[in-house]
């Protein structure tokens, strides 16, 4: 372990594979890796994608890691989708196929699968992002699957959340799902190559309400033809400034500290609590006095807590 951390250190792309899929597959030793690399983390810029399926989150990544080589910076890609079609920033039918992710050093592509990890999908994803962060990589990625709990959740952990939306076509009044007004730092509109993208932008305008310091951008692009991108880039290495400047950078890393912290936490008690109670004298005496209604189930859960042995074990 402490040889694949000290590979990861030195920037070892392999290194990162392996320490990602002992994570995936929620092995102890990952708790003792993903500590050891602790302390080597928090450089990295954690930009976030999240966006209805197919509005063109995997084309647009895909098209600023290309973009983000070429201003020199390395970069790391985590996405929560296995099919995600990612080329390693060269895009279908391009004549140069620039940053190849077998060769390119600077360039880091995972998907993760999302079976297994008890922890949840948001703590794998992240503890993924940190391995790349410790790699060395200065811009990391995070595609979310485009539906659910899990995106908002994932998206409110990076430092910069950028929303995609596309325009629709016909005579449909284009509604904002719930909370994504207030996630995005970044609103892209894309696809605008196939029109009709003035009335989501006005829409999005209307609705979007600036906040301390930062009016979130509204970037058109169509990222089939590279459109928007080096805009788009420009707006990403703008928030990581302004997020520095303003100390809302550390801000958020405090945020997601305090919820990293209880979501462990809860993991912890859980899994102790399971495994090392339903079977013991205490449990039982609790579920009787319980279902005789000589205590209830909340003061029940909360003994069972204080008297859980508080014995070092790993996540
Ligand atoms: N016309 C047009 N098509 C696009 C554009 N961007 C992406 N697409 C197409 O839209 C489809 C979905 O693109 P993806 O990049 O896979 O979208 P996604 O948001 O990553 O999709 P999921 O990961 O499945 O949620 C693909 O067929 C792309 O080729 C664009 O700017 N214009
Ligand atoms: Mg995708």
């Amino acid at each position: 372990m402490r040889d694949l951390v000290a590979a990861l250190l030195q920037g070892d792309k392999r290194a990162a594979g392996k320490l990602i899929s002992l994570i995936e597959d929620d092995e102890p030793e990952a708790v003792d890796a993903l500590q050891r690399i602790y302390p080597h983390t928090g450089r990295a810029h954690v930009v976030g994608f999240t966006g209805p399926p197919g509005v063109g989150k995997s084309s647009l990544i895909n098209r600023l890691v290309r973009t983000f080589r070429a201003r020199g910076k390395t970069i790391g890609v985590v996405a929560v989708d296995p099919t995600s079609p990612y080329t390693g920033g060269a895009v279908l039918g391009d004549r140069i196929r620039m940053a190849d992710t077998g060769i390119d050093p600077g360039v880091f592509i995972r998907s993760m699968a999302t079976r297994g990890h008890a922890g949840g999908l948001a703590l794998a994803t992240f503890d993924a992002v940190r391995v790349l962060d410790a790699m060395g990589s200065q811009v990391v990625f995070v595609e979310t699957v485009g539906a659910g709990q899990s995106e908002v959740e994932i998206a409110t952990r990076a430092h910069t959340v950028v929303v995609v939306e596309m325009p629709l076509t016909g005579d449909v009044v284009q509604t904002m799902k719930a909370g994504i007004l207030e996630i995005g730092d970044v609103y892209v509109v894309n696809k605008v190559d196939l029109g009709n993208a003035d009335v989501l932008v006005a829409n999005l305008k209307f609705q979007l309400a600036a906040r301390e310091g930062w009016t979130p951008p509204i970037v058109r692009t169509a990222a089939l033809e590279g459109q928007g991108i080096e805009e788009l880039a420009d707006v990403l290495e703008r928030h990581a400034i302004f997020l520095e400047r303003s100390g809302f950078r550390h801000g958020r890393e405090v945020a997601r500290a305090r919820q990293e912290i209880l979501e462990t936490a809860q993991r912890l008690l859980v899994r102790g609590v399971s495994e090392g109670s339903p079977t013991g004298p205490l449990f039982d005496r609790l579920a009787n006095a319980v279902a005789d209604r000589e205590t209830d189930p909340h003061a029940a859960a909360r003994k069972l807590l204080e008297s859980h042995p508080k014995k070092k074990r790993p996540r």
